[in-house]
């Protein structure tokens, strides 16, 4: 089998302060640094999509990686611990356990690189840091930075300076302290999280920020289901889905709009594979044909790991890029023609008349939407549709999955809400196999928004708050991710915190965000592995390194108390709230958990400006818990319940039929056909994970499922778009985006043919960002339109990189 990683050398020049800006460097008092990098380490080879997902190769993929990143042993216990009741939580996606009996091997191949990543045998320490000026480091590829090890102990970049240095844990949280509390107003300093940190991470550092003063709390959420919790909290008064991992059992018809769950969430496709079983139909809409949606072979059974497959999709609605409005539009239609041909033979009246309020409004537009149109949109025959409506309409009970396709737009938030709108005009909801299913990313992404983690809290959480902590928690809302980038660019704000994540690759148009980081005064980064966010800073930079989920959080015994583990919690993209606990030893001794770096920082921020003890909450992570139990609603006895094996589920209103809007009704939207004129020439583009990633993290070259291999730096574009503009395949190219006036262009790129329609191309995320414009977002959300971009494509331009 071909290696998933492969080791690339260091490049032994030294940057001179000298060095000139080029298309991808920036300079800074600590030289110049490159803020993206182009790897070209070998040359693409292309076969044809793999037609069936997981089996045997998955397996030893998960094994062979998971070896050669961290040896025989370290490899394989944590694999066998993975999402079992006393293990720890997969470090990887959302997606839940089973609640009854696990099989050892419930893990997917990339939850296993994850923690094979975790796991990592190589250490970064001091000396690495001496020999290598940031200049240097910047010039290296983002793969190579991860690929040099875990961080070992806290590093500091003082102002004018090239190397990052070591510092004491006491003084790296004194000069946090000194920072933000020398700002004019609390309101300079913003504080992001990646949805990895667990629920007593999140908790702590939601209430140490507020009690700083601030609801700059930006989160990597913002990015990527913010149109999800939009539209379910204006349609439902309730920000998440309702489906159960059983409900799959019991679904007549499921949609997955806008994913790719081979790769993203591979413990989904045996949940998939349950409807089949039972009798379920799938539809699929997605620009690209996923192996992962068409056909699975189950490695927990053995026909599959025989590559026997299961037949996931039935129906393949291959959409265009934004298509997914008009495609549903459609689909009401349809129903409702039917419905007025013969009334009652189509509609759910029972459910429409007692919960939801809207319905004339929405008839209305969809009878008056034009077929032409919602064709053209969508990119879906009328004999498409016509089947995908007719299974609607013998289905009672339905189940729509969704994620990044649908919610990365400027009508992200709407794309949902006409989803939405199918699930309410059949009453599918509030019963078993039924209702949405917003499939979450990062592990704990959920668990981090109910644990307060939200730039725009609404009151009732900030009285609790209050009363809880007897403080008066600043109302005014905070900035998101995006405005946190453009308030950085403006100089308002001057501080930045990361809890985890990669800020500067993940966020869009990679050149601003570079440009507002540099302009701060301190960006401080909680984190087990470097990344390029660390070498794009701040005057000043401090790395604090952090225990991963797989590692023994550990408290040496003291003359008053014996030696004691601390554990963790997260919640599933399902509500599941359970604890985790790493069972290996600490990459270093010198690392601290994520809750007890949080409550160590606050207590030297606020000082005697708090009613927390936040040293005992960072020695004992139950007292963080209490606090969580005194406001989070369903967490009352979270000490308790966080134990029982298996753990609990949090409250879900929408599940019982109770929809906490203004009108306590479940409520129809009206949500008009996008309208995007392209230019000749112009192509829409979107951006998606490979199968060798995890966001930032770049694992190695392969997108296996998708067959290219060995390059990321490439456009997928239908044939005949590629002969249209006179290109060839393999042929290299740059790449220009277009937004209002704006160009933004990436060099360096090569065309590949691929399946996806006419006028539509796929990049890879975060390559293609430089592209992605930051005033470019959804209309309601602010969710960047990572999924759709305007570029033209053209031979290559030889540019100084
Ligand atoms: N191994 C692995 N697992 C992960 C991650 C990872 O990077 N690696 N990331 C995690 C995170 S944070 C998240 S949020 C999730 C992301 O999970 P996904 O949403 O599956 O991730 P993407 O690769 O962005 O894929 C988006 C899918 O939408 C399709 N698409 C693009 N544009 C459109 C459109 O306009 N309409 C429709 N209908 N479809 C479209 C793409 O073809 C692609 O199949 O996965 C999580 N799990
Ligand atoms: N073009 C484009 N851009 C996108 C997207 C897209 O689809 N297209 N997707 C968006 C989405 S959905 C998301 S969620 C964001 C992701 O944005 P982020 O969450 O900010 O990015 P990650 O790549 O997940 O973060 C990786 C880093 O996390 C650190 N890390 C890993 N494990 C731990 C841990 O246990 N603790 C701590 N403290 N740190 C840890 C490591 O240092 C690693 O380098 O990107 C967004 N950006
Ligand atoms: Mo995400």
């Amino acid at each position: 089998m071909e290696p998933s990683n492969y080791r690339p050398e260091p490049k032994p020049d030294e940057p001179t302060p000298e060095t000139p800006e080029t298309q991808l460097s920036l300079k800074s008092e600590h030289g110049p640094v490159q803020f993206e990098h182009p790897e070209h380490p070998l040359h693409l080879k292309q076969h044809a999509p793999e037609k069936k997902a997981t089996g045997l190769p998955a397996v030893l993929n998960s094994f062979y990686y998971s070896w050669s990143e961290a040896g025989l042993i370290r490899g394989t216990l944590p694999l066998l611990q993975l999402n079992q009741k006393n293990g720890f939580d997969c470090p990887g996606c959302a997606w839940p356990d089973p609640d009854g009996k696990r099989s050892a091997f419930d893990f997917c191949e990339n939850g296993a690189k994850a923690v094979a990543h975790e796991s990592d045998q190589r250490r970064l320490t001091a000396d690495f840091f001496a020999k290598n000026s940031i200049a240097h480091l910047s010039r290296e590829s983002d793969y190579w930075l991860e690929q040099q090890g875990r961080l070992t102990e806290p590093m500091v970049l003082r102002p004018g300076a090239t190397h990052y240095k070591p510092i004491s844990w006491d003084d790296a949280f004194a000069l946090i302290a000194e920072e933000l509390n020398g700002l004019d107003s609390p309101n300079e300093a913003a504080f992001y999280t990646s949805g990895k940190a667990t629920n007593e991470a999140a908790f702590a550092y939601q209430l140490f920020v507020r009690q700083f003063g601030t609801n700059n709390l930006p989160d990597c959420s913002n990015m990527c289901h913010e149109s999800s919790g939009a539209a379910l909290s204006k349609v439902f008064g309730f920000g998440k889905g309702t489906v159960k991992l059983e409900d799959f059992k019991e679904a007549e018809l499921v949609f997955v709009v806008g994913q790719n769950p081979g790769t993203n969430h591979p413990r989904q496709l045996t949940a998939l594979q349950e409807s089949k079983r039972h009798g379920a139909r799938i539809i699929s809409v997605n620009p690209l044909p996923e192996t992962g949606l068409m056909s699975f072979m189950n490695p927990q059974e053995p026909s599959g790991m025989l590559g026997i497959a299961t037949k996931l999709t039935d129906l393949f609605l291959q959409v265009k890029i934004n298509g997914d409005v008009p495609l549903f539009k459609g689909l009401l239609k349809r129903l409702v023609e039917w419905e007025d041909e013969q009334p009652g033979s189509t509609l759910n009246w029972d459910y429409i008349h007692k919960h939801t309020t809207g319905i004339d409004e929405l008839l209305a537009d969809v009878r008056t939407a034009n077929w032409d149109d919602i064709v053209a949109g969508s990119g879906i025959s009328r004999d498409q549709i016509e089947t995908a409506a007719s299974w609607v309409k013998q289905s009672e009970r339905i189940i729509i999955c969704w994620c990044l396709g649908v919610t990365q737009h400027r009508n992200g938030t709407q794309n949902v809400q006409e989803m939405m709108n199918l699930l309410m005009l059949k009453g599918s909801i509030a019963k078993p196999g039924a209702g949405p299913c917003c499939v979450r990313g990062h592990s704990n992404v959920q668990g981090d928004r109910t644990m307060g983690v939200w730039e725009r809290p609404k009151a009732e959480f900030l009285d609790k708050l209050a009363k809880a902590f007897s403080f008066e928690p600043p109302r005014e809302h905070g900035a998101d991710s995006q405005k946190t980038v453009l308030a950085m660019h403006e100089g308002r704000v001057k501080v930045l915190v990361s809890l985890g994540g990669n800020f500067l690759m993940a966020l869009s148009d990679t050149r601003f965000t570079a440009e507002a980081l540099q302009k701060t005064r301190l960006t401080v980064r909680i984190g087990t592995k470097l990344n390029r966010a660390d070498l794009v800073t701040g005057r000043q930079s401090l790395i604090l390194p952090c225990l991963g989920r797989t590692e023994e959080d550990l408290r040496p015994a003291t003359p008053t108390q014996p030696a004691r583990v601390q554990f963790t919690s997260t919640e599933n993209s399902m509500g599941v709230v359970q604890w985790s606990t790493g069972r290996f030893a600490p990459a270093s001794t010198e690392l601290l958990g994520e809750p007890d770096i949080i409550c160590r920082m606050a207590n030297a921020v606020l000082g005697t400006r708090t009613t927390i003890d936040w040293l005992a909450w960072a020695d004992e992570y139950d007292n963080i818990r209490d606090g969580i139990a005194k406001v989070i609603p369903g967490c009352e006895n979270y000490n308790r319940d966080v134990r029982l094996p298996g753990g609990f589920y949090l409250p879900n209103p929408p599940r019982e039929n109770r929809y906490p809007t203004p009108t306590g009704k479940a409520l129809f939207t009206v949500n008009p056909l996008p309208r995007h004129q392209l230019q000749p020439g112009q192509l829409a583009m979107t951006t998606v994970r490979s199968h060798d990633q995890f966001n930032t993290t770049i694992y190695g070259l392969h997108d296996r499922y998708r067959g290219l291999h060995y390059e990321r730096r490439v456009v997928m574009m239908h044939a005949d778009d590629i002969k249209d503009r006179g290109l060839k395949p393999l042929q290299k190219v740059d790449v220009t985006s277009h937004f209002e006036d704006q160009q933004r262009t990436a060099h360096s790129f090569v065309v590949v043919e691929y399946p996806i329609p006419r006028g539509n191309a796929a990049m890879y995320y975060p390559e293609a960002n430089v592209l992605i414009p930051i005033g470019s977002t959804d209309s309601v959300s602010n969710c960047p339109t990572f999924k759709h971009t305007v570029i033209t494509v053209a031979p290559a331009k030889t540019v100084e990189l």
